[in-house]
């Protein structure tokens, strides 16, 4: 018959034992966080510090929404795509063009978080330290069938205050005809169903109305946010992107 302190160090002995096998590691280490999983797609860096944007968009908010909101649609897209059979290299605009390609379990996870992934990724670039002013040249040319920038930059603010729920509202380009157009969650012009960009065209700039943008600083004053983020946009990346998808 086995003592008490035999039986503890069998268990002991056991539990040392399996230890050595890395799957028992993992499942007793469960308090550790889990590692990204690995895929094709990649979270790039701010192109700015988390406070360049001050006092228009707060440091806070820049880390949340960056380091924690756009990382997420990362890994959770890198993640669905670990469930599909993939040779080769892609990129995430093949990836949102042609959703119906790809097998019915995962679309909707690379609809929302390769869409989440797109939005944010091109929306860093919209917006500069300094920023703000008016677009110059071809563009501005293109903007004046808003009576002026003035009449684009208030037709521009009230769509997109008056987005209902989260979404984004942009400005595309059809071959250098300007739209604007708004999507609801995180889809985008590009977005298959394919019709969509024939009515409308590639985004050149684009806002995020999702209350994790602005509501730290902001609260539900999303007219607030709207009307600061003008200080901020990156016109000469807007105007790169015009001329590219013109040529
Ligand atoms: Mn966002």
């Amino acid at each position: 018959m086995m003592t008490r302190r035999q039986a503890l160090k069998t268990t002991a002995l056991a539990g040392a034992a399996l230890a050595t096998l890395p799957g028992a590691i993992a499942q007793s280490n469960s308090t550790a966080p889990a590692a990204a999983p690995s895929g094709p797609f990649t979270l790039p860096p701010l192109p700015y510090a988390y406070d360049a944007l001050e006092p228009f968009i707060d440091a806070e908010t820049m880390h949340l929404h960056h380091d924690k909101h756009h990382a997420a649609y990362v890994a959770n897209l890198n993640k669905a795509f670990s469930q599909i059979e993939w040779e080769g290299e892609i990129t995430i605009e093949y990836l949102l063009q042609h959703l119906s390609s790809f097998p019915e379990n995962v679309r909707t996870a690379f609809r929302n978080n390769g869409g989440g992934h797109y939005n944010h990724s091109i929306f860093w670039q919209m917006m500069k330290k300094n920023g703000g002013g008016e677009p110059t040249g071809e563009l501005a040319k293109a903007i004046d069938r808003w009576k002026g920038f003035d009449g684009f930059k208030k037709f521009f603010s009230e769509e997109a205050a008056t987005i209902f729920g989260s979404g984004w509202l942009w400005l595309v380009s059809n071959h250098g005809a300007l739209g604007i157009v708004s999507t609801m969650n995180q889809d985008n012009p590009i977005t298959e169903p394919g019709q969509r960009l024939q009515l409308t065209g590639v985004p050149i700039l684009g806002l995020d109305v999702w209350e994790h943008a602005y509501y730290l600083k902001y609260q539900n004053k999303r007219a607030d946010y709207i009307a600061a983020w003008w200080n901020v946009v990156n016109w000469d990346f807007v105007s790169e992107r015009y001329e590219k998808m013109k040529a």
